[in-house]
């Protein structure tokens, strides 16, 4: 009933059709040979062939589909074609549609615009023709173009700009990559595009044919791509199983968000982008993928968890990081979290469930949120904040630099404390509304008013 719900984000790229079977067979014509379109123009190459057939198996690495080459043009599932063409049309594939007959499955690329040999790396994983290539790939497997009505409704517009009609969240687009991107788009078109197909489209696909569960079952390592180079660019990262991490290894800022696309329309509908800064390349999540792990790298990292249990690390540079279900409605999430501030000055927000916080290094700041958390300042004056609703939280290692920020309790006066304030053993309890706080001192006796911010 309402726009803002899954199937009409899906309904917009799903044509309604799909193969009879995920057996495919792929049919690269020859020189002069023609089928339903102009005649083909030299025979496909052996890295045309490579690149064509990998852009296609980034589809069965989602959904259950298997593919060979075939010399046989009456039997293949698609007969690939390409020849030069001055116009502005790119390629097209005809869906896997009855009211095509015969004509099913046949696709032609446009040789001359954005097509090169090996050297030129134009055909290569991430490249604009690669882009391409899933884009109609996508209409022979039964997907739309969200933005014309031949899915079952065009996409929801929501927010600003182009909302979810990009690239980096679904290859139907005709807005390629991540126009909306800090960076803007890439100067190049061998890298900076797309890796496979994105969140909305991998949802899609898998409704038809099957999800394919036995992908990346182990425990994986996604890194963030660092050069703007051959083979960076967008992938929305489908992973059956496993303890999995994303990390940066680089010099840069970044952005790590390990919320799984919500395929809703809205913004994290396909996906939350997670790149570093001035790189074109990064990683979405597909739906239904749970990755556990961040790992910033030297610079300021921005790292947002999931509702899993989540490990998040900082390492260098002035980190913010959120451990538990951000700022949206992912309702009940949170889950129990491990976050690490590293060196510099972090910011570490432990959301929902019961997260252990660690500052490291520097002066951070450390909120575990709901759930009774354990928080460690690390070196540096630190300041912890507590807050009503914030359950039983414990700091393991209060300094007389360090700060207790309570102003969310409007006590008032600091005189206000006497009488909240009791000794646990060798903790020290505040008992708060809706929050008590354990604090093991260390090289102090107790709290004096100026560690403490009411
Ligand atoms: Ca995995
Ligand atoms: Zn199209």
């Amino acid at each position: 009933m309402a726009s803002n719900n899954k199937s009409r984000v899906l309904g917009s790229i799903d044509l309604g059709v799909a193969l009879p079977s995920g057996t495919i067979t792929v049919y690269f014509a020859k020189d002069g040979e023609a089928f339903d379109v102009a005649a083909n123009s030299g025979d496909w190459s052996a890295y045309e062939k490579a690149q064509a057939l990998a852009a296609l198996e980034t589809y069965a690495a989602v959904a259950n589909l298997v593919i060979s080459e075939t010399e046989d043009a009456d039997t293949a599932t698609f007969r690939l074609t390409k020849s030069g063409s001055p116009g502005g049309s790119l390629g097209f594939m005809n869906p896997p549609d009855p009211a095509y007959g015969d004509t099913q499955g046949i696709a032609w690329f446009n040789s001359e615009a954005y097509w090169g040999g090996r050297a030129s790396g134009l055909l290569d994983a991430g490249s604009y023709m690669y882009t391409i290539f899933l884009h109609e790939f996508g209409h022979g497997l039964g997907l739309a173009h969200p933005f014309d009505g031949s899915g079952q409704n065009v996409m929801p517009q929501i927010g600003e700009g182009l909302g979810l009609d990009q690239g980096v969240y679904t290859v139907m687009t005709y807005n390629d990559g991540w126009p909306e991107a800090p960076e803007g788009l890439p100067e190049s078109r061998a890298w900076g595009w797309n890796l496979g197909p994105s969140a909305i489209d991998i949802a899609v696909i898998q409704s038809k044919y099957g999800a394919n569960m036995e992908t990346a079952t182990g425990n994986d390592r996604y890194v963030l791509p660092d050069e703007n180079a051959a083979g960076s660019g967008y992938l929305a990262i489908w992973d059956a199983g496993g303890t999995d991490e994303i990390l940066y290894r680089g010099q840069a800022d970044t952005v790590i968000d390990l919320r799984a696309a919500t395929l809703k329309a809205n913004a994290g509908g396909g996906g939350y982008v997670s790149h570093a800064e001035g790189i074109h390349g990064g990683f979405t999540i597909a739906n239904g993928v749970v990755i556990e792990k961040a790992t910033g790298g030297a610079g300021d990292d921005e790292i947002t968890g999931n509702g899993a249990r989540n490990t998040l690390s900082g390492r260098g540079g002035e980190d913010v990081i959120r451990g538990g279900d951000g700022n949206d409605t992912l309702i009940g999430g949170g889950g129990s979290d491990d976050l690490f501030g590293g060196n510099g000055r972090d910011t570490l927000l432990g959301g929902l469930g019961r997260d252990r916080l660690n500052g490291g290094a520097g002066q951070d700041v450390l909120d575990g949120g709901a759930g009774n958390d354990r928080l460690t300042g690390g070196g540096g004056a630190d300041t912890f904040v507590i807050a009503p609703g914030g359950g039983r939280d414990r700091i393991t290692d209060f300094e007389a630099r360090d700060l207790l920020d309570l102003t969310a309790f409007d006590l008032g006066t600091y005189d206000a404390l006497d009488g909240l304030v009791s000794a646990q053993g060798a903790l020290t309890r505040i008992d708060l509304e809706d929050a008590t706080v354990l604090l093991r001192f260390t090289g102090i006796e107790g709290l004096t008013e100026d560690m403490v911010l009411i």
